[in-house]
């Protein structure tokens, strides 16, 4: 039966191309499961021909004049916003996130492209002094060249827009790949820099699978830079195929992310966080809150109040403003989620949830319930990142117990401590093996004008958003500038 949904291309070149006879996917509303919009599933050939208008459209592009560059990110921040509230509602549709955080989604892309258009006019260097009379030392940066944007679908416009806003500012051409199931919304992002007139070739978008399209990207010696957002094992697998070839390769990953909460904490403020960190997105943020670490003095009475206020909390259909959770975003997470709960109920107490919720309009959809389990740390549900609407509990004696099981993962992205003591907040900033450390506020939230990223293996090191965005996608490059008229010897010449 010939499908019944709006049909996308590819954008290659700067026009919207459907390779005749090209295979198809279909993008599905996790609240539904009724089709949104076909792709086209991407073919080495694509890429190739994708990569080639990257690599034609660049010196053009590195030409233009930054801060000109800057006028056209600030051209689509102004169609962006003209159009929040329909691309808000098709990140609600496609990826379930409730309307509120959709619209949100969308806002995260527009500061974060006004944000780089300003970058235009700075972009800065250094001037450093020489140990050398009449001599001038600076640094100036340089775009990389062709860049990959692979992207996932948990923040369908905010994430690709952090790699393309910096990626263009700083003079790249781009190859966008996203994330499958959030097709549309990728689509939406490209219309977007289209209609700001970003020169043909300057940005280029090839729907498909990660191992087709993905793979080629990463395997294409034209690309220097890879920007990857997702899952562990794919982007070890993203990085080990850079490095073949000596690439750059950005990694953002995964977490575990911890809140602490004190003994000392304001509980009903606590209350509203943790909810809002582990239950905000059906906890499929790389920042969600997946463990909360209890002092023990708090412990009973705060696990108390985070059921009966669960109670009152709305799971439901997510373009309902009322509604306080959606359904995960696919038939895959909620596949992986129940597992996890399976798993979890083997190894500690489940608490609250702890099902796939049936009935109405959830039979129509992939929800699932808030669920809370009362582990020991060590368990596999307290170390593994779930990405779902799963919070683990766990109760320690102290603050040092505390940030000794917090630190006690593989990851380090996120973190929060809740405490009214000052020198305890101080102190968390200095112990918390995270990227981010939140005070008196969940693990979720961060500002496009500061740099999001983390350590251990939540990532390789870099960081995207903040004026840091910049180095990702750009190279230095030192000059020395002899104005003595004569030889002089760094090193060497005393006078
Ligand atoms: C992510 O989940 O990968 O800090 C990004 C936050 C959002 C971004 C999350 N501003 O929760």
């Amino acid at each position: 039966m010939a499908s019944q949904v709006p049909e996308y291309g590819l954008f290659i070149g700067g026009k919207w191309v459907s390779p005749p006879g090209a295979q198809r996917f279909e993008t599905v509303n996790p609240a539904t499961k009724e089709p949104l919009a076909s792709f086209v599933s991407g073919t080495a050939a694509d890429v190739d021909r994708a990569v080639t208008a990257a690599h034609g459209a660049f010196p053009a592009w590195k030409e233009t004049p930054a801060p000109k560059r800057g006028d056209i990110l600030l051209a689509a921040a102004r169609i962006l916003t003209e159009r929040k509230a329909a691309v808000g509602r098709v990140v609600t549709q496609e990826m379930g996130k409730v309307i509120g955080e959709g619209l949100g989604d969308v806002q995260e892309s527009i500061d974060f492209i006004e944000y780089m258009a300003g970058e235009g006019r700075r972009l800065f260097g250094e001037t450093v002094p020489s140990e050398l009379r009449r001599k001038f030392c600076l640094t100036v940066r340089q775009p990389k060249g062709v860049v990959a944007c692979i992207t996932p679908w948990n923040f369908p416009t905010a994430i690709p827009n952090w790699k393309i806003a910096a990626a263009l500012i700083t003079g790249n051409t781009i190859v966008f790949k996203p994330a499958s199931n959030t097709a549309l919304c990728a689509t939406e992002v490209v219309k977007v820099y289209e209609a700001a007139g970003v020169p043909p070739g300057v940005l280029n978008f090839v729907t498909g699978s990660g191992g087709v399209v993905g793979t080629a990207l990463v395997e294409d010696p034209r690309i220097r830079t890879v920007s990857f957002t997702g899952g562990v094992e794919a982007g070890r697998d993203v990085y080990v195929r850079g490095a073949k070839q000596l690439k750059m390769v950005h990694l953002e990953l995964g977490g575990k992310n911890p809140v602490l909460l004190m003994e000392d904490a304001d509980l009903p403020l606590a209350l509203e966080g943790v909810l809002f960190g582990a239950f905000g997105t059906s906890g499929q943020r790389c920042t969600a809150t997946s463990r909360l670490i209890v002092h023990e003095k708090v412990y009973d009475q705060f696990l108390t109040m985070l059921t009966e206020r669960l109670a009152r909390f709305s799971v439901g259909d997510p373009l309902d403003p009322r509604t306080g959770m959606g359904p995960v975003a696919s038939a895959d997470q909620e596949k992986k989620i129940l597992e996890y709960i399976e798993i979890g109920k083997k190894e500690a107490k489940l608490r609250y949830g702890g099902t796939k919720l049936t009935g109405g309009i959830y039979d129509r959809g992939y929800f699932v319930a808030p669920t809370i389990f009362e582990t020991e740390h060590g368990t596999r549900i307290s170390k593994e990142e779930i990405f779902g609407p799963v919070l683990s509990v766990i109760r320690v004696r102290d603050y040092d117990e505390a940030v000794r099981v917090a630190n006690d993962v593989t990851y380090g992205l996120s973190s929060s401590l809740y405490t009214r003591d000052v020198n305890r907040a101080f102190r968390a900033i200095d112990d918390l093996e995270a990227g981010i450390t939140y005070i008196n506020a969940p693990t979720i939230g961060a500002e496009v004008q500061l740099p999001f990223g983390g350590v251990k293996n939540t990532g390789n090191g870099g960081r995207e958003a903040g004026s840091v965005a910049i180095d990702e996608f750009t190279e230095i490059k030192t000059v020395f500038v002899d104005f003595s008229a004569k030889l002089q010897k760094a090193q060497i010449d005393s006078e």
